[in-house]
């Protein structure tokens, strides 16, 4: 009797044992961290580091912000002819979509997944909840926007010297997706290495739903999905991403930070860290648009190939302003064929 109830509690007894002792990473490695996250002076960060002439903001100014807030707004930045054509493209991309190998996400509808552009209704295309993926794999102009001379020399010392822009996302309205941080989901080899650019294309009005963010919550402490730690993994996790909206929210509220909404204009660059807790504000009238175009940063070092060819040796890229774009390998035809923005001028 005794040697039966043995054999029947060792496994129950083992994975609890199992669940008690083993403390999931619930923080990114210290070693692994970007320069500026740590506890290195900023003098010796932008020691050898040459700033450009014509950089139209305070580097050092930019950087103590960083540090301290998670974020910067970069003023002026962008030509604002670039973001007008940029959008035009846009349009004329939705009005043809059967033309191009691009796909869209529609929240809240049968297209949970990203579906080809083609297989989704415009109406759909053009409503609230519907994103675009990736755009920049199809066009030129996107491409030359997201590595920007000006975002880039910031993201050289805040993030790393080698760059990949990956990962774009192309709203006409506010996402009014609940706070969230991006690094649990948008992942590479070394986690902390990410930074993203929300950048619009109209002025942002107050009542179009704009970005909120809490300033400073890139160091708090990070949620634990349980199972997987702090980075989220579907069917594993055992937490949700409503709860990890919760823990942010109520997080920020217990250490006294504020919400703060992003009412910036046209030409402006938000840049913010990987881990800053952020969201699309509820929209107060359907009629207003909120265009913008948000681009995720890595390094090469986290992100030496592209996402879906990570069992390759190599992965085909090209070169923006010394940034590295790999091309998608799942979708080699839809590569580049929005050609316009090779013309741009400032
Ligand atoms: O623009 C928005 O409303 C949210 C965008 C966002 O959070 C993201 O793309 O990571
Ligand atoms: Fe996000």
């Amino acid at each position: 009797m005794v040697t039966f109830l043995k054999n029947k509690l060792r496994k129950p007894y083992f994975l609890l044992k199992h669940s008690l002792s083993s403390k999931p990473k619930l923080d990114f490695d210290y070693e692994t961290l970007p320069n500026i996250d740590k506890d290195i002076p900023l003098e010796d960060i932008l020691k050898d580091f040459p700033i450009p002439e014509n950089l139209p903001y305070d580097l050092h100014e930019k950087l103590v912000f960083w540090r301290e807030h998670g974020y910067v707004v970069l003023e002026n930045v962008l030509p604002e002819n670039w973001l007008d054509k940029f959008w035009e493209e846009v349009e004329d991309t939705i009005e043809n979509h059967h033309k191009y190998d691009v796909t869209a996400l529609i929240d809240g509808s049968s297209y949970q997944e990203p579906k080809a552009l083609k297989d989704i209704p415009k109406e759909k295309l053009q409503s609230i909840g519907a994103r675009i993926n990736d755009y920049h794999n199809a066009s030129i102009g996107a491409k030359r926007i997201m590595t920007n001379q000006h975002i880039v020399t910031f993201l050289k010392i805040a993030l790393a010297p080698e760059l990949t822009a990956f990962q774009s996302l192309v709203f006409k309205y506010s996402s009014q997706q609940p706070t969230h941080q991006d690094f649990p989901w948008v992942t590479s080899k070394i986690p902390s290495h990410l930074a993203a650019a929300w950048i619009p294309c109209e002025d942002v009005h107050p009542d179009s739903g704009p970005l909120y963010y809490y300033p400073g919550s890139h160091k708090l402490p990070k949620f634990n999905f349980g199972r997987s730690g702090y980075l989220y993994k579907n069917n594993i996790s055992l937490f949700s991403p409503l709860d990890f909206s919760k823990y942010l929210d109520k997080t920020c509220e217990q250490y006294g930070i504020e919400k703060k909404v992003l009412l910036i204009k046209k030409g402006d660059v938000l840049i913010w860290h990987g881990a800053l807790a952020h969201g699309g504000s509820l929209i107060k009238n359907p009629e207003m648009t909120r265009k913008s175009f948000v681009c995720h940063y890595s390094s090469i070092e986290a992100q030496p190939k592209h996402r879906s060819e990570l069992d390759k040796d190599v992965s085909e890229f090209s070169n923006y302003n010394g940034v590295i774009i790999y091309k998608d390998p799942n979708n080699p035809n839809g590569e580049n064929v929005i050609t316009g923005g090779k013309n741009w001028v400032e």
